[in-house]
């Protein structure tokens, strides 16, 4: 099936590219952003300081250094404001943006982290509706060309995907 959620630390993944959830400035942060910088190794930092930062719904790639993966995608998504702030769009661009770099890059195997869920609060199953929706969309456009992961941290999460999208979750 080219879309499944699984559990997983995305810094783990054996697939052509993760996608990071970032900040604007690209260099670095805490939840999955820090524990992807802390896994790729220093040289990340010093090729995200090449980049001008990016802005929100934007994303930018750069090589995986020592994770598994080949690629690492950053993208920056909305802070949850109350959803009246165009975060919902914002999110959608993020996953579209992601999915598009992918592709340019020949990535036959991606891994999405929950954008936005974490730190910038957007409310989880909203958060996860927006990523299965968007990437859906995407494989149906592309003919399913690519086998494509949304990583969850933790059995709440997990719980959220099973109520959702219990054909999806594993
Ligand atoms: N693997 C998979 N998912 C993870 C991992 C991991 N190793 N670690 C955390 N998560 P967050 P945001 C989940 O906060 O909300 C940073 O400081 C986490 O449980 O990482 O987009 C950046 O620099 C949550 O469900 O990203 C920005 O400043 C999801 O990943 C800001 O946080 C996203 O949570 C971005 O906040």
């Amino acid at each position: 099936m080219p879309l499944r959620i699984i559990k997983a630390d995305i810094t783990t993944l054996n697939v052509d590219a993760i996608v990071n959830a970032a900040n604007s400035t690209l260099l670095g942060g805490g939840g999955v952003d820090g524990a992807i910088h802390r896994a790729a190794g220093k040289e990340l930092l010093e090729e995200c300081k090449t980049l001008g930062g990016c802005r929100t719904g934007g994303a930018k790639i750069t090589k995986g250094y020592n994770l598994p993966a080949k690629f690492i995608i950053h993208t920056v998504g909305p802070k949850w404001g109350g959803g009246k702030h165009g975060e919902a769009g914002l999110l959608r661009s993020c996953y579209e943006n992601s999915l598009r770099l992918a592709e340019n890059n020949a990535c036959k195997s991606l891994a999405f982290p929950l954008i936005s869920a974490g730190i910038y609060g957007y409310p989880k199953a909203d958060a996860l509706k927006i990523a299965v929706n968007t990437i859906q969309d995407f494989l149906s456009r592309s003919g399913d060309e690519m086998d494509i992961v949304i990583a969850l941290f933790g059995d709440d999460m997990m719980k959220i995907a099973h109520e959702n999208f219990p054909e999806l979750a594993e």
